[in-house]
């Protein structure tokens, strides 16, 4: 759950790119650290430690202010790879959204769904199932990407699902910025956000677009 701060008129929120192994995960958070101004975000910490597996992340900080109240957006991904079950849980742990990034490879599509359904059971276990999920199918270049016609739509035949190609940086920002959102309406629906910080949705939406540089990825 997002923390704020209303003494120092600071939320934090945490969101985590989550999805089978090598979907493009980090190629997310690499191509955002790229596309946000600097002035907004802070290093990109890639942690690769291998033999301390519950040390084994992506960490990117995004941070913003409206005109009375500071956003801090820290961007987590998890790794992909089976034998960091354990690693995927711990990161999930008080997330205010995810981003499912699916492969859009025809050989991936056992992994999708398996990896759909780790989600599913850790987002139980740690009682967050109603947390937003945007889906993302990276690697539209493949010659042989499954149409989205036939696509798995993970259980909802209306789910969207927003195309990427993380590596060439394209639909990475309209997918940060749709968990963003969709992370900020779920939390103003539980805590009254709009009416205790004196901020509605859409001055949210437009300071967010204004400080990550893409006015035009917001409506
Ligand atoms: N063709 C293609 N390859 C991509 C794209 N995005 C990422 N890749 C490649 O896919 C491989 C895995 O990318 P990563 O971003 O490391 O994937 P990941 O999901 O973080 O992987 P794990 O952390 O090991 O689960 C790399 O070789 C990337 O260059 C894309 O849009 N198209
Ligand atoms: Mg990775």
């Amino acid at each position: 759950m997002a923390q704020v701060d209303f003494a120092e008129r600071q939320m934090t929120l945490k969101l985590v790119y989550f999805g089978p192994p090598l979907s493009g995960k980090t190629s997310n958070l690499r191509a955002l650290h790229a596309k946000v101004d600097k002035l907004n975000r802070g290093r990109l910490m890639t942690l690769d430690t291998r033999d301390d597996r519950t040390l084994f992340f992506d960490l990117l900080p995004i941070f913003f202010r409206t005109s009375n109240f500071s956003f801090r957006i820290k961007v987590y991904t998890v790794p992909g790879q089976h034998v960091h079950e354990a690693t995927r849980k711990v990161v999930l742990a008080g997330a205010d959204g995810v981003v499912f990034v699916a492969d859009s490879a025809p050989t991936a599509v056992g992994p999708n769904r398996e990896a759909w359904i780790g989600l599913q059971q850790n987002l139980h276990a740690h009682s967050l199932e109603a947390i937003p999920i945007v889906v993302q199918y990276n690697k539209r270049d493949l010659p042989d990407a499954m149409p989205l016609a036939t696509i798995d739509h993970f259980g909802d035949p209306n789910r969207r699902l927003i195309e990427a190609r993380a590596r060439a940086g394209l639909g990475v920002i309209p997918t940060f910025f749709e968990l963003v959102t969709a992370a900020w309406e779920t939390l103003d629906k539980d805590l009254g956000l709009a009416s205790k910080l004196g901020i509605d949705s859409k001055v949210f939406r437009g300071s967010l677009a204004e400080h990550v540089g893409v006015p035009d990825a917001v409506d």
